[in-house]
């Protein structure tokens, strides 16, 4: 049984040494925050499709990520919050946050830390914006669109 165990833990190390894409529920779309931007800055997801997320911040600061429409509200976040009615499972990273004042969700990703988003894309095909709103990002640039397909 031990034996066993053992050579678990190094498959998993040989695993983990290998892949650039760590195993995550669904499909990992990745998503690296620097200084002051998403990279890629437009992400497609399909609506009923199990995604998760891999948020990796490799800037110097804690980033944040929310995703929405219409006005910027004056504490941060959009008017209408994409993920108002969605569940999200957030895992990993220094600071995984998902609970926001309106509904939906933010997760806020300390520097040089990983966290992991996972939801079913809801049925809302459309347009959306990602954006950090730690103070002084959006406005510096670190915006993204986020299509619903
Ligand atoms: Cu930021």
């Amino acid at each position: 049984m031990r034996a066993l165990v053992a050579s678990g833990a190094l498959l998993a190390l040989v695993a983990g040494a290998c892949s650039t894409t760590p195993e995550v529920p669904g499909r990992a779309v990745s998503v690296e925050m620097t200084d002051f931007a998403f990279q890629p800055r437009e992400l497609r997801l399909r609506s009923g499709d199990l995604v998760t997320l891999v948020l990796k911040n490799k800037g110097t600061v804690a980033h944040e990520i929310m995703a929405g429409s219409g006005e910027i509200q004056h504490d941060g976040g959009y008017a209408t919050d994409l993920f108002g009615q969605v569940d999200v499972r957030v895992s990993g990273g220094a600071k995984p946050d998902h609970v926001h004042a309106k509904g939906g969700f933010m997760v806020v990703v300390g520097k040089g830390t990983t966290a992991h988003a996972t939801f079913t894309v809801p049925a809302r095909p459309g347009v959306y914006e990602i954006g950090c709103f730690q103070p002084g990002h959006y406005l510096a640039g670190m915006v993204g669109r986020l299509v619903i397909e």
